[in-house]
């Protein structure tokens, strides 16, 4: 079978978020001259899926109606990017579309298909999978399709189809991982239209990326992975686009989409000082709105916590995880010591920036005295905010290993990584051994690091000495953390990510209805 020659049709999926790979990939299409459309599915949120079925099924399209939302567009090949989380979700979609039209080609990348190749080409209905970044290797793949039948490109070699993979006489050809886009500044800037169109509350707040990669070693996330696949390669995952180009963008976007606010999604923003003195002053002067970074404390210091808040930061993220600092460098190879950061957040609290912490509960080997040494350590510390999140085990993750020689993991548990349905969300480890203890977390954190230091070990203690009171906090706490979560978006101007979120799911909200029970109704 031959696609027609000319006017190659591409749809690419993108759901509840903005996600990046897809807006560069629609951006980088359409400069090469495909005809590309984004079909951009405004469900709710599918990272709460695991943690309210009830609201995640009112308010998300079915596989069946996201397909024909998809056909719709009537397109020759449909893209999806694949987190390891949404896998299973996804491939509803894929077979509800080759089911409705056998001839459609689907290819698909991300993490999910970089990390577990062989277990996602299982899948009958995914023609094609890249594996890395696909800025060079998608329009190279779809000049070979303008020209040639897809049985002929399943065995095209390596050079003409770096980093693809699909299965042919049922065997996986595996050509390797695409070359890196060396040169960030090359690419042309994302797609921002069709999410701005669908969700116009979207462009209040632009999301941006200044680089892509890491450069450090923690055990449990995928760039980690990906570094050392490339470093193989001989090539450097972890690469940061000039402040100029950065800086043509946000004034494009400032012009065009008028934004109130920047988030910047990089996994490292700022990892250079140069580089963020050079951004600072520039920012502000340019720019001048407030944003959003997320980092990790080993490549900031004083000096470079006054420079984010020069530049006009209003939230800073940091990656920190747990404040046992054997834990930290053991199970998660992470160098950062608790000083480090008590210097850091105090700095970026005195300079007004609204701080937030990441801390994964649930790792291997842990007890409850981690939990309160960890209580303990942010009652003292008073971060503006606390995302606790349980641990996710990727495919391919050093920290695997690690859980499986201290039996946290068994051996039986890999096959469902690597299927994606490995989640360990809140429901799941609440069932664990520490399982009340974890279902009573996010209030206990709460009280550490937002009441008053007395109040908080009060409630901590009476948490622990009534069970009564234990039950009563594990079943209102998430709905208590959410409230009091609005409730300090709305009186402190600084977390706008929050008020934003608000709005733009009450425009999901909106969409959803009209398109789940009007558009594709019946
Ligand atoms: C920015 C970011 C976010 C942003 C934006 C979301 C997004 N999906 O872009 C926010 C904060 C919203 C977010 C949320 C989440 N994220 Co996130 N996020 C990232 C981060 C830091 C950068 C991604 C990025 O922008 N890369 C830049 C783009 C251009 O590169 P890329 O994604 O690698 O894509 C290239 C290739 O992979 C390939 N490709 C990708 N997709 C496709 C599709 C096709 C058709 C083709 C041909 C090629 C292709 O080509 C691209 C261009 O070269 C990564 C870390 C990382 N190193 O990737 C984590 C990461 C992707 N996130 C992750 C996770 C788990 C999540 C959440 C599920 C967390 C949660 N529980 O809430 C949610 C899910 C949200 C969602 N619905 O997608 C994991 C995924 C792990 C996995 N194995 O699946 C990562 C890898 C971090 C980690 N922990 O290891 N995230
Ligand atoms: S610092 Fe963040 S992005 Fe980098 S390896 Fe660690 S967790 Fe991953």
């Amino acid at each position: 079978m031959q696609v027609k020659s000319s006017g190659l049709r591409i749809t690419l999926y993108d759901h509840a978020y903005e996600t990046f790979a897809i807006q560069y990939l629609a951006s980088t299409l359409k400069k090469h001259g495909f005809s590309t459309e984004v079909f951009f599915d405004c469900s709710m949120n599918k990272d709460y899926l695991d943690q309210d079925f009830f609201l995640t099924n009112v308010l998300s399209l079915l596989p069946d109606q996201l397909a024909r939302g998809i056909l719709d567009t009537n397109p020759d090949v449909v893209g999806f990017s694949i987190l390891t989380v949404f896998y299973p979700e996804i491939s509803k979609i894929m077979r509800c579309l080759k089911s409705r039209k056998p001839e459609l080609i689907i290819i698909a990348g991300g993490p999910h298909c970089i990390l577990a190749p062989s277990q996602i080409l299982e899948n009958p209905d995914i023609d094609f999978i890249f594996r890395g970044d696909a800025d060079i290797s998608l329009p190279m793949f779809l000049n070979e399709l303008r020209s040639h039948s897809i049985e002929d490109i399943k065995t095209f070699s390596s050079e003409r189809l770096p980093g693809v993979a699909n299965m042919f006489d049922g065997k996986m050809i595996d050509r390797g991982f695409g070359p890196l886009l060396e040169n960030l500044d090359e690419a042309p800037f994302p797609e921002k239209d069709a999410y701005y169109k669908k969700n116009p509350s979207l462009r209040l707040m632009y999301t941006a990326s200044c680089s892509r990669g890491c450069i450090f070693t923690c055990t449990y996330c995928n760039s980690n992975t990906l570094r050392k696949i490339y470093k193989e390669c001989n090539q450097n995952y972890f690469r940061v686009r000039s402040v100029e180009n950065v800086m043509e963008e946000l004034r494009y976007v400032k012009a065009k989409y008028k934004p109130k606010y920047i988030m910047f999604l990089d996994n490292l923003f700022a990892s250079r000082k140069e580089w963020l003195r050079k951004f600072a002053e520039i920012y502000k002067r340019d720019i001048n709105l407030p944003f959003f970074c997320e980092t990790n404390p080993n490549v900031h210091t004083t000096e470079t916590i006054d420079l984010l808040a020069d530049a006009g930061c209003a939230i800073v993220q940091f990656g920190f995880q747990t404040p046992n600092e054997n834990v930290r460098r053991e199970i998660l190879h992470r160098y950062e010591t608790n000083a480090r950061i008590t210097e850091l957040v105090k700095r970026a609290k005195e300079r007004g920036i609204f701080v937030c912490i990441d801390h994964i509960a649930n790792l291997p080997g842990e007890t409850k005295e981690h939990l309160y040494e960890a209580l303990d350590f942010y009652s003292g510390l008073r971060p503006d905010w606390i995302n606790l999140g349980f641990l996710q085990y990727y495919p391919r993750a050093e920290i695997i290993d690690i859980a499986l020689a201290r039996k946290a993991l068994a051996e039986e548990n890999i096959s469902s990584i690597y299927r994606g349905e490995g989640q360990t969300s809140f429901r799941l480890v609440s069932k664990s051994s520490l399982g009340m203890f974890y279902r009573t977390l996010p209030f206990r954190f709460f009280s550490a690091f937002k009441l008053p230091p007395g109040l908080g070990k009060r409630i901590n203690k009476l948490i622990d000495s009534s069970a009564t009171f234990s039950r009563l906090v594990s079943s209102f706490a998430s709905v208590f953390i959410y409230a009091s979560r609005i409730f300090f978006a709305f009186t402190d101007r600084r977390d706008f990510l929050v008020r934003h979120h608000i709005i733009r799911n009450l425009y999901v909200v909106r969409i959803i209805l009209m398109e789940k029970y009007l558009k594709y109704a019946g």
